[in-house]
């Protein structure tokens, strides 16, 4: 009889902080940001995960940034919002390939915000992220022995 295929979920979070410069901040660079992949317990996602590409609005140098090592994100000053793209690459053994979305970068509260939490502030970042699963369904056994821990 041939063993079931292993089928292993990791979860991640996709998403951007970012703080308001204040006094620091002029006409082109109001915000600094980091946009991120993680695990969602910090877990090191070097272990199934290749590289991670951001593809950042064509107003920034080099807007495609290819990361090959953790940590999964760039940081960086702005002054506008845009949708970033995420490609995550996984591991050869991992069986999945890679997986594309997207998460929006958020720098301004919206007036809902603004009402609830104060105006915007050098030390309250904006977060917007998102919890994702990723399954992974047909693993090489090393590779579902790493990422159990075995
Ligand atoms: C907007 N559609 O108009 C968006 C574009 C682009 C943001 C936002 C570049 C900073 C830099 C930057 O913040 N671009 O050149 O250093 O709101």
């Amino acid at each position: 009889m041939t063993p079931a295929p292993s089928t292993h979920t990791q979860a991640v979070i996709v998403g951007t902080i970012a703080y308001y410069l204040g006094k620091k901040a002029d006409e082109y660079h109001s915000h600094r940001w980091t946009v991120y992949v993680r695990g969602v317990d910090g877990e090191d996602l070097s272990r199934c995960v290749r590289a991670v590409t951001f593809a950042l609005h064509p107003s920034f140098d080099e807007p495609t940034r290819r990361l090959e090592h953790a940590p999964y994100e760039v940081t960086e000053t702005g002054w506008g919002e845009f949708d970033i793209g995420v490609k995550i690459e996984f591991t050869e053994d991992s069986g999945a390939g890679f997986v594309e979305t997207t998460t929006p970068l958020k720098l301004f509260p919206s007036a809902e915000e603004i009402a609830k939490h104060g105006q915007q502030t050098t030390k309250k970042p904006l977060i917007k992220e998102r919890y994702e699963e990723i399954v992974f369904h047909e693993c090489e056994s090393g590779f579902y022995k790493r990422m159990k821990g075995q």
